[in-house]
């Protein structure tokens, strides 16, 4: 197949997603080009079957705001045309579906039948999608996608749920390269870090509110009262600044270390021993899975679909949301040096449930059905 990928080209779970599947299709033969403003941030190599379009995005003094939707379609319309595309997937409905919609009326006015795919990620439904000042276009390009995938059991829920959807919803989980995320031997990282055998917690975001860091910092400081320990905090964003005022104000500068942005974070999840994911809200949790295959046990909230990939009790311990003395205590159990090899263990099965090889043919299978439906 030939298939046209629309996604945001950045760190967020969605464009990892998107460009994870898109490499995975490449790889079993399928042709894909990807259609965003940049470079995906994991397709910096070469491979044959897969090509970027960089939509440009005109400036005129009059525009306070660059028209991106507009420019998005009319490069839909032209890569659809000429690289003769099967089906277009569009990742985050805000505004990729919208934008699918019109590049499909522009093609058939041309004769070309262009089959779109939509996947819902998460905050496109849960707190952007459903403003008001969205809601009827989202609803609107849900119900006129010809496909609609969801990333878990409950981000459908919430769809039926807050919109007007008159489209069946196809779940289909979030997936792993177990390739690139296993285990790596990087005691020395270790060592470096925790040299007094300390045990190492990490959380990975985009440092929003909705991620509640700051339950990560509470958590952190309860638990090393009692257990000897080291935080590394991975990601940047608007509450990175406040936790690193947090983190003076309660004097664990020491043993908390802000890394920022990082590519190869799979080498940090390597050499940890707990990864703590308290959102407020969460439609999958890719990080958490990313932890897991690399043998990290979670201390997650139960927002959205965290439960169904975090096992309580097995994989890691679910608590309600903002429960830090609850997390304080599930983190003792699973850190105690009988309890953490089971855990790790169970982390690891888990998540070869959802390794690429198991996941990826469930999204060709709806490519076709969806070909054929149109
Ligand atoms: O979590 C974010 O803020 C980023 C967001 C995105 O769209 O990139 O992540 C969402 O999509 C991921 C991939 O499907 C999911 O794993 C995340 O759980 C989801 N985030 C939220 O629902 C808050």
């Amino acid at each position: 197949m030939k298939i046209g990928i629309v996604c945001y080209p950045t760190f967020g779970g969605s464009g990892v997603v998107a460009t994870e599947l898109g490499i995975g299709l490449a790889r079993n033969g399928h042709e894909v080009h990807f259609i965003t403003y940049r470079q995906p941030t994991r397709l910096d190599f070469f491979s044959e079957n897969l090509y970027y379009h960089e939509v440009d995005i005109k400036s005129y003094p009059l525009f306070e705001h660059r028209p991106y939707e507009l420019a998005l379609a009319s490069k839909m319309v032209s890569v659809v045309k000429y690289e003769k595309l099967d089906l277009l997937h569009v990742h985050y409905a805000i505004p990729h579906a919208s934008a699918a919609y019109m590049a499909k009326q522009i093609l058939k006015t041309q004769g070309i039948e262009i089959p779109v795919v939509t996947t819902l990620h998460g905050t496109d439904i849960t707190l952007v999608g459903k403003d008001p000042s969205y809601e009827p276009v989202v609803t609107f390009s849900i119900n006129n996608s010809d496909g609609v995938t969801a990333v878990s059991e409950d981000l459908k829920k919430e769809t039926l749920e807050h919109f007007e959807i008159n489209k069946e919803i196809k779940v289909i989980p979030n997936f792993i390269d177990l390739n690139r995320f296993k285990k790596q031997r990087k005691e020395h990282f270790k060592t470096a870090i925790c040299p007094n055998g300390e045990k190492l917690l990490v959380h990975t975001s985009n440092f929003r509110k909705v991620k509640r860091v700051e339950d990560v910092i509470k958590v952190f400081f309860e638990l090393r009262k009692t257990i000897p320990a080291k935080l590394l905090l991975v990601g940047d964003g608007p509450e990175r600044e406040p936790m690193e005022r947090l983190c003076r104000q309660l004097g664990t500068c020491d043993d908390i270390r802000f890394l920022g942005k990082l590519e190869a974070v799979e080498e940090v999840l390597s050499v940890s021993d707990l990864f703590l994911m308290p959102s407020e809200k969460e439609s999958f949790g890719l990080a958490a899975l990313e932890a897991m295959a690399c043998e990290v046990p979670v201390i997650s909230s139960d927002a959205g679909g965290i439960p169904e990939l975090n096992i309580n009790g097995k994989t890691g311990f679910v608590c309600k949301v903002g429960d830090v003395e609850d997390m304080v205590k599930k983190s003792a159990v699973i850190l105690s040096e009988e309890n953490l090899p089971t855990f790790k263990m169970n982390a690891l099965a888990r998540a070869k449930e959802f390794d690429i090889t198991n996941i990826l043919p469930r999204y060709v299978e709806f490519y076709q059905e969806t070909i054929e439906s149109v």
